[in-house]
């Protein structure tokens, strides 16, 4: 059987006549050092480090936010949500030019001649189109998404997710694939042998040393570097001054906040600012507030970040009733697992689960004030959950009921 298999991959396939070797395709086409094996290695290794990083980080992301039966966030550190996702889009930025390096240090393997000699060869040609396109897509999507442009025809988060997969999937398949090769080219110093030369065509062997590996290097560092100082400070706010390609920035918005979704694109506007809202707590001793009712509540001072999947975050600091104190009120048990609904009638983010420990948390509050002054519309008027350690997604703002869920 194995054998069979075997024989299958080995076979030869036929040459393409030699009168379509041209152009590209001739033997030596390729003659700069900087597609050498080595080069490849070495930028791969930075782009395998940054997908990997992505992937760990992103799979977190998405266990917080639909979590299965065995998984739990801790509420501590209250920062830690916040820096796992800056990571996240901040490794994903920088594998934006790390992809196009690598991608142009072996393109010139696309003019391999012959095409393929041997099925294996083949199979191995057309499994880098999905290494290749999975890796292309996960980067596109990304910044598709934090520019806060939502074109696709699917839900992105979950095509992001599995793309994620097919991606850390092709790229450990990839690597073991190349294990020796890579092995070799990366432990190559400076050794001007020629073993690689005629790889694709005439590609270079290693002799990659001197100005213009330098250059490469340096040039490599430098478009990395631009572009993470230049989103990063969406998070970090110390740099947000030099933040010219940042979708947002930490002290942009109504009191110094960013606003994700507004009341009136959240259509909002009209049933946040009835003077018959209630807020609703179902429970065994159903709670309805009136905004009057919660502001003559006990009233708790918490400073907490926004983090939003999409990359940004600030800190902020809330003023508001416990939802601890709430739910003891209601007659809810600890351990309970609630929803909690906003006046929206729609929208991917109308509701949200808040479960142990966060429910319970003394941190977590409903927020009736940001920076000491009433919410605005936007942030969340009348009443926003806001919660330590917590994706921007799941702090809903205009807040209606709070249930079991
Ligand atoms: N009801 C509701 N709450 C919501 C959203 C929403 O679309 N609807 N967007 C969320 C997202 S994605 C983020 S990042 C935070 C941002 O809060 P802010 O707009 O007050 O900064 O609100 C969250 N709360
Ligand atoms: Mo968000």
């Amino acid at each position: 059987m194995t054998s069979r298999v075997d024989r299958l991959l080995g076979a030869r396939l036929p040459d393409p006549p030699e009168s379509l070797r041209r152009g590209p395709f001739r033997a030596g086409a390729f003659s700069s050092p900087l597609h050498s094996d080595r080069r490849a290695a070495r930028v791969g290794v930075w782009l395998g480090t940054a997908f990997l990083v992505c992937f760990l980080t992103g799979l977190l992301s998405h266990l917080i936010q639909q979590p299965p039966s065995w998984f739990r966030l801790p509420a501590s550190p209250v920062w830690g949500y916040r820096v796992t996702q800056g990571v996240h889009v901040a490794a994903g930025i920088a594998a934006v030019p790390l992809l196009l390096v690598k991608l142009w240090t072996v393109y010139p393997l696309l003019f391999e001649w012959p095409p393929a000699s041997t099925v294996s060869r083949a199979v191995g040609r057309l499994s880098l189109l999905v290494l290749v396109g999975a890796a292309v897509m996960q980067l596109a999507t990304g910044l598709i998404n934090i520019s806060q442009w939502y074109p696709f025809g699917f839900n992105f988060t979950r095509g992001h997710y599995w793309t994620g997969w097919i991606a850390i999937g092709a790229v450990a398949v990839h690597v073991g694939a190349k294990a020796p090769q890579i092995r070799r080219a990366l432990a190559r110093h400076r050794a001007p042998t020629a073993d690689a030369g005629d790889r694709a065509g005439g590609r270079a062997g290693d002799g990659d040393t001197g100005l213009p590996r330098r250059a490469f290097v340096l040039a490599t560092g430098l478009g990395v570097t631009a572009v993470t100082l230049t989103t990063v400070g969406q998070t970090l706010s110390p740099l947000s001054s030099v933040s010219l390609l940042a979708p947002r920035l930490p002290r942009s918005g109504p009191e110094d906040l960013p606003v994700n979704q507004t009341a009136a694109a959240a259509d909002v506007e009209r049933s946040a600012t009835d003077p018959a809202y209630r807020l609703v707590v179902a429970g065994p001793n159903r709670l309805e507030l009136s905004l009057a009712d919660l502001r003559a509540r006990p009233q708790h001072r918490q400073s907490l970040p926004i983090a939003c999947v999409e990359g940004w975050s600030a800190d902020a600091t809330w003023t508001g009733v416990r939802l601890a104190d709430l739910l003891e009120e209601a007659g809810l048990p600890a351990g309970t697992p609630l929803v909690v609904e906003s006046l929206q009638t729609g929208g991917l983010y109308r509701t949200s689960r808040i479960d142990e420990p966060h429910a319970r948390d003394p941190r977590t509050l409903l927020a009736l004030q940001l920076e000491g002054r009433p919410l605005s519309l936007d942030h969340g008027f009348p009443v926003r959950l806001i919660s330590p350690n917590r994706p921007g997604v799941m702090q809903t703002k205009w807040v209606s009921l709070v249930r079991p869920a």
